[in-house]
Order: C-alpha cells, then structure tokens, then sequence
C-alpha cells in the first residue's frame, strides 16, 4: 500500500500504518481521530463523537481551545526554544504567574508527568540528605500500592502492576509500599527513621479512579508533618480543575510540601510539567544538578500560562464540581434499573463506573466499542472499570446528552 502522508487517509490505512510502522505499545480503541474542538472529535470519514476521555485528563479546557493555540502559534513564530544555557523574556514571567497560581515559593519546570514525578524524588532524596540529615543513599519513600505515577525506570520499581513491570529489571531501590487509605500503614510506616518522603495520588486515577475516605490527605498531611517527612502530591490527572477544585488537595485545604502537575497545564496543547514547593526545599538543588533540554521553554510558558487563564476565565473547576454531581446522581438513577453496573465514583468530571462483571472479562471493552458506534469515546482503566472524563468546558445539556448515550448503551447489553 503506497501511501503519501498528504492524501487522506482511511481509518482502516491510518490503523494499518501504526500497525506496521509503530511500536505496539498501546491496544489503542479501533477509531481513528483527525479533528478535535471543545468536547468534539472527528474521526477520518467525519462521524463525531464526544470525548470521555479528554487524552487521559490532559485536554481538561476542550480540544484545541483558540487562546492556548494562539499562544502556542504566537510564541513558536518568535522564539520557541533558547535551552537553560541562556536566559529569555518568558521563563521568569511565567515563574512568578504559576507559582503565584500554585502558592508556592518556586517551580522546577519539566515537560511529561513521569520527568515532573522523577524531579520530585529526585528533590526529596536531596532535601533527605542535606536538610534531614538521613545517611548516604539510605532514603526511602512511601508509595502506594496500586500506584501510578509514569513509565519510567525508577518509577515502575514501585509499582505493583506486572504488565508495568515485568522484565524491565534491575529496579531502583528505597522505596516503601502501603495500602491506599490506610491511614495506619502510613502511621507504621513513617516510624522509620530513614523515610524522606511519602507520595501519592489524592485519587488513584489509573487504578480505577479511587478517592479516599474524606480526611484522609489531612491526617497524611499531618502525620509526615509530625515525623518530618515531605508530604508530595501527584496532582499530574487530578489538579488542573478535573475533579471540582483546582488542586483534588484543595477539597481538604491541605498544601503538600511538594506539588507535581502536568497533563492540562498545558491544555493538552504542548507537553508541559512542574513540580512545585518553597525555598528550604527547592534550594537544593543547584546549577547543573538536574534539568532538561525543553523544560520551561518559551512555547510551554507561554502556552501553560494562556490554559491556566482558562480555567480560571471559564470557571472549570466550578462546572467540574456541578456537572460531577450531576453525572453521579444520573448513573446512580440508571443503577437502580440495570444489574450490569455495580457502582459509579469520582470527584468532580473524573468518574468511572465498575461494571457487574469479572475483571478478565472484555464486558468494559465491548460496552466501550459500543458507546463508539453511539457518538462517545471511553475506555477501560482496568478490567472491569470505565473511565468518564470529559473536557470540563462541557455543558450540562450535552452531560445529559452523554448520559442518554451511556445508559441507553449499557441498557441494551
Ligand atoms: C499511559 C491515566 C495512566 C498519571 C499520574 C504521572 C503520570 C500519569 C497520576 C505520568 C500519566 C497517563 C499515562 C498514559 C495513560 C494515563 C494514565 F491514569 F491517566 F489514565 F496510565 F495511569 N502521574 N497518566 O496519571 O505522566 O509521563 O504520561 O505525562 O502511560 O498510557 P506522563
């Protein structure tokens, strides 16, 4: 099949393509997308569907909103990239807007989650060593079972998932695994004189979008707090308005001592991270001790700058927070009517619904390649768990429009 990339493709070429060319790193679901606008895509013959998904919670203020794009154009057309080596106009401006933003003293600026969450260790080993004094590589951090935080290396020597794991040996060291929402464990936990750190999720999102009990963040927050531990929040699918709060910490006005964002800061326009925290912590890290070729350049400043605006301007994480609600108490209408769906949970506009069925079955992936054919794009997390998330500048009109889609779908397996 000669095929120039300019002519148009056939979703059936497009697959075909990945297929051959591509590694197959993903069982991606079988549409093929080529427009996207708001809570809209288009796939190659024209037929639209509304995104439940929002690219994993990254495009939070709708595909390819105008003001991130034309910050993205206007910046790319006069300097898009200088590297650290030297300074620009933009990256201090840009600084002062987020931490600002954040409420923090300052920011270390990277471009994927998993660099911004490899930044976060990276900085609480240090501050262990130089400002709590633990002896040369002994510092542990505590994770949670059931975790997930990116693909990398170090990153996956803590997880539990063996498909995210297996064979990818030698892993990283220092690292100590607790039940999520086990305020106990952590309590144990923590009393080893060796422990720099605790991350997590304030939800779970990949593990099935599981929010703890309410108080939970507080009393973690309060416990590394008393044993002198840095208390780091992966807000890289959470933050950025999705769950009804800027930050999902912010429904227990608890600040982490450090912070890690990604995904929406962006809009889903660019790649952009950051972690975040105040100077007794930052102020390890020195000149040429960590970096990265993109990060903090010009185009993702800008850019990053242009989506925060937006959630602000358009309210996004109060629509999250109302639309939420209203997605919830519909399923929970359509549970009392229909025994193939157990329950519906979530914060804000990140939900997922856990289907009557057992977790090897494909009942989650058919539902899915149904709610396709019917104008909605989902996928499953795992086995039998679906996630919901729409971009938050959703409508309440087109919510209920999407749950019409969803329960007529489920309503007819
Ligand atoms: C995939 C989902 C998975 C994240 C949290 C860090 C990262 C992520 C809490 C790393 C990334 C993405 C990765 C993507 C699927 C998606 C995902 F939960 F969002 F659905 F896998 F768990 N912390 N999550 O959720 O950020 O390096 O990807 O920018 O790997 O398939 P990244």
């Amino acid at each position: 099949m000669e095929t120039t990339t300019t002519e148009k493709l056939t979703s059936q070429q497009a697959i075909d393509l990945e297929n051959k060319y591509g590694a197959h790193n993903y069982h991606p679901l079988p549409v093929v997308l080529s427009k996207g606008e708001g809570v809209y895509v288009w796939d190659v013959e024209g037929k639209k569907y509304y995104d439940f998904l929002s690219a994993y919670s990254a495009v939070n203020q709708g595909h390819s909103h105008p003001k991130i794009v034309k910050a993205l154009i206007d910046q790319a057309s006069t300097l898009a990239l200088t590297s650290r080596a030297f300074y620009n106009d933009v990256l201090g401006a840009y600084e002062k807007y987020v931490t600002e933003y954040f409420g923090f003293d300052k920011v270390l600026p990277m471009n994927s989650g998993a660099e911004a969450v490899e930044t976060a260790l990276k900085l609480t080993r240090k501050w262990a060593y130089e400002k709590k004094g633990i002896a040369d590589n002994e510092a542990k951090i505590i994770v949670c079972e059931n975790n997930f935080h990116g693909r990398t290396t170090t990153i996956i020597s803590f997880s539990n998932d063996p498909d995210a794991k297996k064979n990818f040996g030698p892993f990283t060291p220092g690292f100590i695994k607790i039940p999520y929402n086990d305020i106990n464990a952590l309590e144990e936990a923590l009393k080893d004189e060796n422990v720099a750190g605790f991350m997590m999720e304030p939800i779970q999102g990949e593990a099935g979008v599981f929010v703890p009990d309410e108080g939970y963040l507080e009393e973690c927050a309060a416990l590394c707090k008393a044993a002198g531990v840095l208390f780091v929040a992966d807000e890289v699918q959470t933050g950025i308005a999705r769950t009804g709060k800027l930050l999902a910490v912010d429904h227990e006005n608890v600040k982490p001592d450090i912070l890690i964002v990604g995904k929406a800061i962006s809009g889903g326009v660019y790649p952009v991270s950051a972690v975040f925290a105040d100077d007794h912590i930052m102020e390890v890290i020195r000149p040429g001790e960590h970096g990265s070729t993109f990060g903090g350049n010009p185009v993702a400043a800008k850019v990053a700058m242009a989506a925060l605006e937006v959630v602000k301007d358009e309210k996004l994480a109060e629509n999250a927070e109302k639309l939420g609600q209203l997605f919830r108490s519909e399923i929970n209408k359509f549970i009392e009517t229909n025994d193939l769906v157990k329950l519906v949970r979530g914060k804000g506009l990140l939900n997922a619904i856990v289907i009557n069925d057992s977790e090897d079955s494909s009942t989650a992936w058919d539902i899915c390649m149904k709610l396709r054919d019917n104008g909605l794009l989902a996928k499953p997390t795992h086995g039998n768990i679906i996630r919901f998330a729409p971009p938050l500048v959703m409508t309440e009109e087109q919510l209920m429009e999407c749950v019409a889609i969803i329960t007529k779908t489920i309503s007819e397996f």
